[in-house]
């Protein structure tokens, strides 16, 4: 139903195309076709291309059972190849943890056989993930007209960026004496990057800062700090503990860390991850903004191809929307916490990510992090685990909390998000409200602790 009115045409099948057949874009060179209809054709694939949209028909999201070290080892040379364009949600690194995996159509019977072959077996998550696109763009553009004719603006729902800089200034207005809106800079394609700045006075409190969206496809990330930003607005002069902190200290948010990245994900391609930066030198853009930190520079975990979704950039802070962050927790240097939010798998992680060593705040970091996760869990019963980027999910270089934590801002942590990848980052918009209600059980248990632990 959704796809009505839009011309959806794979940009990147289309540029493969070219690659292949280099005149493959240019018309067959027939008799009798008059001006008038070689312009309708230019119109037409004008019209195409400015629309075009990735689609994902018959892609569909698989669970690999990973039993032995040599499934690992089978599953990372797959994942080392590039033919068959697998999109790996969750990578393949102990047998501890499932393997989860978007196969492009093209490519399921292939991945099928080389399962098969080495007897390793898998379930399907998602059977075909444009469908469940298609219902998730629905849902949004239903709530979108539900909102213009009530002039709401509902929580439970993803929007797009536009909407959601709008509602910032909403939230500011409501709140003139607690919320300041700030731009920190702007991003590649020169889309302002705005922080909501809660503060009740004072100069350069020591500070809490919290972003959301890092990775433009993990939606339920951007939404969860949207309702945590209206929360905190909302509860400051109810709750006695929100409001005693807020009297100490400030908190920073910053909602879409990624901006460039969003808002192609709206349009042009749904499970993008990276920014929009061109690389010089390659037909890929994109820079992962979470192997772009000065900690571990292009160490383990992080790629240097560029065409990689964990490709690390040119060099630290190439990003200007890393950059950004960077000048500004500098620039202010008083951050006491930092704390970065992602989906899916429900983990709270701490330093390192570069490497698997513990660091010197351990055992302090951990009990904390179960701390909150236990306040998280009473809510609704979802289970999260606890433990240093590293040894819970994978060695990691070149990511935020592990600079901030270097730098000397002790409480720097990352939550990973529902789900646990039945609908991985297609999180339906009903669960918003249930996670960022949990989350922020934990999240204001992590900022209660900082304000009574100052250093
Ligand atoms: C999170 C914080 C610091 C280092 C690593 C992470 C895990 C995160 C990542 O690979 O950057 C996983 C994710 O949120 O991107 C989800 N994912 O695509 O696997
Ligand atoms: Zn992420």
């Amino acid at each position: 139903l959704s796809c009505v009115g839009t011309v959806h045409l794979p940009v990147d099948d289309m540029k493969r195309l070219e690659k292949l057949v280099p005149d493959a874009h240019v018309a067959p060179k027939r008799s009798g076709h008059t001006g008038e209809m070689r312009g309708l054709w230019l119109v037409l694939v004008l019209v195409a291309t400015a629309k075009a949209e990735r689609v994902f028909t018959g892609d569909q999201v698989i669970r690999v059972n990973v039993q032995s070290e040599e499934d690992i080892q089978l599953l990372q040379a797959l994942e080392t190849q590039q033919a068959w364009e697998l999109d790996f949600w969750l990578h393949p690194v102990s047998t501890e943890l499932p393997v989860d995996i978007r196969v492009p159509s093209s490519s399921l019977s292939s991945v099928g056989e080389y399962l098969n072959a080495h007897g390793i077996s898998f379930t399907v998550l998602i059977e075909n993930l444009q469908e469940v696109l298609d219902e998730e763009r629905a849902e949004m553009e239903q709530n979108q007209m539900k909102e213009r004719s009530t002039r709401s603006f509902n929580f439970g729902a993803y929007h797009p960026l536009e909407t959601i800089y709008g509602w910032m200034d909403t939230l500011v207005a409501q709140h003139p004496n607690l919320v300041t809106k700030q731009e920190i800079g702007r991003s590649y394609e020169n889309r302002p990057m705005y922080v909501l700045k809660f503060s009740t006075g004072g100069h350069k409190r020591p500070a809490i800062w919290i972003d959301t969206g890092i990775h433009s496809r993990e939606w339920v990330s951007q939404a969860t700090g949207v309702w945590t930003a209206n929360k905190i607005a909302t509860d400051y002069g109810t709750d006695a503990s929100l409001t005693s902190l807020l009297n100490s200290m400030d908190v920073y948010m910053l909602i879409l860390a990624n901006p460039d990245g969003y808002a192609y994900t709206h349009t042009n391609n749904r499970m993008w991850r990276k920014t929009r930066s061109k690389i010089s030198g390659s037909r890929c853009r994109g820079v992962d903004p979470n192997r772009n930190w000065d900690a571990g520079f292009g160490g383990p975990g992080s790629s240097k191809n560029p065409c990689s979704d964990s490709y690390h950039g040119p060099s630290a802070n190439s990003e200007i929307e890393v950059k950004n962050v960077v000048n500004l927790i500098r620039g202010h240097g008083n951050f006491k916490s930092f704390i970065s939010v992602h989906s899916y798998s429900q983990l709270l992680m701490y330093p390192h990510g570069y490497s698997c060593r513990s660091v010197r705040d351990q055992p302090e970091l951990d009990s904390v992090g179960r701390a909150a996760v236990q306040k998280l869990t009473s809510l609704y019963g979802t289970r999260y685990k606890v433990g240093s980027i590293c040894k819970i999910i994978y060695q990691a270089s070149g990511g935020s909390i592990d600079w901030t934590y270097d730098i000397g801002i002790k409480y720097s942590f990352a939550f990973e998000l529902r789900d646990t990848g039945r609908y991985g980052f297609i999180l339906p918009a009903n669960q918003i409200i249930p996670t960022a209600s949990e989350t922020w059980l934990a999240l204001k248990h992590l900022m209660e602790y900082v304000r009574d632990h100052p250093y």
